[in-house]
């Protein structure tokens, strides 16, 4: 899969090359990552992408022509791909949204800077629009990177561990369970001991619960959505439980 990249700052996307996993697969050409200077598609003496806003107010606005001459010189290059704008105003990104974009071909990635993009560029020529979460950033450049970054592990032949993503959490809708390695005892923190029993069985019942708990704590809205088995609604039970009984406990004292 081909990344463009259509930015103001293409020197950003040199940190994709530094190290990990989307590193590799650029240099294994599973994918290719080319980020293009909105700049070079001026052509005034001081080579202006932003403009003051219409209506007034405060910062300033990417003008259109230099945006849109850059997309159309993209795609004309790379026709078979889909043209993503990245925007608070977009839809959410989640994993689900990064393997859908996987189908795709190739993706061209529209950054924008300063208050935005003049909003001509959104209605005619973009075919999504993504935000990646609700705080405010400076730009799309680190938002692009974090879709390159989700979408390429995906891609097979990238993780080594083929199947792994498909056991992340996210794709099996829990949060995963806690992990260690070595030493055995940590600065006085001890491995759980079930994980050295060698007990397959026991091992994974205690990675299930790990899970359930740790989701029901930190994201109990993950398990609105996601179907409990019958051993999971028994822990679940038996959760609430010794929680009635704390709490009775505690009652009776106050
Ligand atoms: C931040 C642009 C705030 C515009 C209208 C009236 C891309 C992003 C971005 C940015 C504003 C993403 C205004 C999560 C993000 C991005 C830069 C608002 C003021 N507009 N995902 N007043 N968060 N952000 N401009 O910020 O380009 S994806």
């Amino acid at each position: 899969m081909n990344f463009t990249v259509l930015t103001i700052f293409p020197e950003m996307f040199s940190t994709l090359l530094v190290g990990g996993i989307v590193k590799r697969a650029i240099e294994n050409e599973y994918i290719s990552v080319e980020p293009i200077d909105i700049r070079g598609f001026t052509n005034d003496r001081h080579r202006t992408v932003d403009d003051r806003p219409y209506g007034g107010g405060c910062g300033m606005v990417m003008k259109p022509e230099p945006v849109a001459e850059a997309v159309r010189h993209a795609r004309k290059k790379r026709p078979e791909s889909y043209t993503v704008l990245l925007t608070p105003q977009g839809r959410l990104f989640d994993q689900q949204v990064a393997q859908e974009l996987t189908g795709c071909k190739g993706l061209i990635l529209v950054c924008g800077r300063y208050e935005g993009i003049d909003e001509r560029i959104r209605e005619h020529l973009v075919d999504d629009e993504i935000s990646i979460g609700d705080y405010v950033l400076t730009g799309g450049e680190l938002a692009a990177m974090v879709v390159i970054d989700a979408v390429s592990r995906l891609i097979p032949g990238t993780l080594g561990g083929e199947d792994s993503a498909q056991e992340d959490s996210f794709s099996t809708g829990l949060l995963e369970h806690p992990q260690y390695t070595r030493p055995r005892s940590f600065e006085g923190a001890d491995v759980p001991d079930v994980l050295l029993s060698g007990n397959h069985g026991a091992v994974k019942e205690w990675r299930r619960q790990a899970s359930l708990l740790r989701t029901v704590l930190n994201r109990p809205d993950l398990l609105r959505e996601h179907h409990l088995s019958r051993d999971d609604m028994e822990f679940m039970k038996k959760l609430q439980k010794d929680i009635k009984t704390i709490i009775g406990k505690h009652s009776t004292e106050s």
